[in-house]
């Protein structure tokens, strides 16, 4: 066990041991995201270890020699995988197959055995690799839909210490996940841990009646569920983020830079705004045939508004991401061949990844940002739209009724993106709305974005997690 000097022995915290996919990273000069700055800090403050993957490939791939970066007294560890491994944990498995399922995609769906073998591979190989660097007294928090079996791998390998997981995507309903050929398996590998986070009451709900339902459990008080010799918490921990950074970054001279720059390049249109990485759970398509109804129903919007969707490709080597992206081309090319004049283009692309300042300075000139995804974990865009604004003159977010987010952000345009007449009517109502309105429903979303940090969300977690190792059955299997 680590020990920071001048701690007595009544004083030590447990160190943290962060498993991801990909780590880092830890100082946040404006690139990182919500989640790496809450787990940076919590890192920082405890000391700990994250461990992940380099993104490398190698010919020794989970065999690699391990690279470790060492920041006072965090150690970054990753390690290598093959070629064949990322075939088929990450591009196959992971993204295929658990990606499209846990969004409630059976349609898009593909299962092979092979990925699946090598996903289970790599989840014991990342076990095994792990075990050099960590004991019993380590406090262990995976992360996300990667590692479902990391867990038990770890418990396989004789890891007695407290372990934690958390899912940064939903959990579809218990008759859909039952279709992944290693359902059972997967949510029984899940009952290795002793606390299990969801982004929202629905995917814990779904969870549990899968462990009630298929695996014949019991759901019990304080968040419990119980299956054959196994106790364990499923909880729900809302992820949040660095709302203080965040708007900092919104009032910095680069944020204002760009924000004039997009100002300046619509002329006195109303700029709309959506960014996303293009992935078909966003809802990015539902968005514009949405938009292109706005034009057609209330002709007096056309050359009123412009649209700006910042999409960074995303998972160009699966097939799904490839077809999505000509869809996605084509339906702006017809908005803008449909309706666009000399003067006048309706809808702007950018696929470019952004510095947070820049991205900032994007939501603080937006009248409306649409955050239409069909399923989202939480969605941290909305959150940063609402950390971004100018009190004086605050935008409006129309978001999703199947966004995590949803449930704190109630004061938003809510909408079903399945519906086009309703998205459209929606973005009416937020063009529409007056300074007045915008400011009430900004305020009080403000406040509950500033409250749920992605500190408070690691807290939250890390707390329950130390608390969970004294359940009494809660540990071994
Ligand atoms: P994602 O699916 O990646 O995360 P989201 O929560 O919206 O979705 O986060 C995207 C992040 O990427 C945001 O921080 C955004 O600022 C950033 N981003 C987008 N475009 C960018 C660009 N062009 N340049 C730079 N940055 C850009 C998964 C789940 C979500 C869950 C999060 C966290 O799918 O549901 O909210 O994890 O748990």
């Amino acid at each position: 066990m680590q020990e920071k000097e001048g701690n007595t022995p009544m004083e030590r915290e447990s160190r943290l041991v962060v498993v991801s996919n990909r780590v880092g990273p830890l100082s946040d000069e404006g690139k990182a995201g919500g989640l790496a700055v809450g787990l940076a800090d919590a890192l920082r403050r405890r000391g700990g270890l994250w461990f992940g993957w380099s993104g490398e490939t190698s010919e020794a791939g989970t065999t690699s020699e391990a690279k470790t970066e060492v920041e006072g007294d965090v150690s970054l560890v990753t390690i290598d995988m093959t070629e064949p491994q990322v075939a088929g944990f990450y591009l196959g498995y992971a993204n295929r197959s658990l990606w499209p399922l846990l969004h409630y995609r059976l349609d898009l769906v593909r299962f092979d055995r092979e990925s699946e073998r090598m996903y289970r591979d790599v989840n014991r190989e990342f076990a095994r690799r792990l075990m050099e660097h960590i004991s019993d007294e380590d406090l262990v928090w995976v992360h996300d839909y990667h590692f479902f079996f990391l867990g038990d791998e770890l418990r396989k390998l004789g890891f007695r210490g407290r372990l934690g997981f958390f899912l940064h995507i939903p959990f579809s309903p218990p008759e859909m996940f039952a279709a992944l050929p290693a359902a059972n398996d997967m949510v029984h590998a899940m009952l290795a841990y002793d606390l299990v986070g969801f982004q929202t009451q629905n995917d814990r709900r779904n969870f549990a009646n899968f462990c009630k339902h298929e695996l014949h459990g019991h759901k019990e008080p304080d968040d419990y569920v119980r299956v054959g010799d196994r106790h364990i918490q499923a909880k729900v921990f809302p992820i949040g983020i660095d709302a203080e950074s965040f708007a900092e970054f919104a009032a910095s001279d680069e944020a204002e830079e760009n924000a004039a720059m997009l100002r300046n390049s619509i002329g006195g249109s109303l700029p709309i705004v959506g960014v996303d990485r293009l992935d078909y759970s966003k809802g990015i398509i539902e968005r514009f045939t949405g938009f292109e109804r706005l034009l057609e129903d209330y002709p007096d919007r056309i050359g009123k508004v412009q649209f700006m969707q910042v999409a960074p490709l995303s998972r160009s080597e699966v097939e799904e991401y490839v077809d999505l992206r000509g869809e996605f081309e084509g339906l702006v090319g017809r908005i803008n061949g449909r309706f666009a004049s000399l003067e006048w283009t309706p809808v702007h692309i950018m696929t470019t990844g952004l510095s947070r300042r820049a991205l900032a300075g994007i939501y603080r000139a937006a009248r409306v940002c649409m955050v239409t995804p069909l399923r989202d974990g939480m969605n941290l865009v909305a959150k940063e739209f609402i950390a971004a604004q100018d009190e004086a003159d605050p935008g409006v977010l129309i978001l999703s009724r199947f966004a995590g987010a949803r449930a704190e952000l109630a004061e938003a345009l809510i909408v079903n993106p399945f519906a086009t007449d309703d998205v459209a009517a929606a973005l009416e109502r937020a063009l529409a709305m007056p300074l007045e309105e915008r400011q009430e429903r900004w305020r009080a979303m403000r406040d509950k974005v500033f409250a749920n940090t992605a500190a408070v969300w690691c807290r939250n977690f890390i707390e329950a997690l130390e608390k969970s190792g004294s359940a009494p059955s809660g540990k071994g299997v």
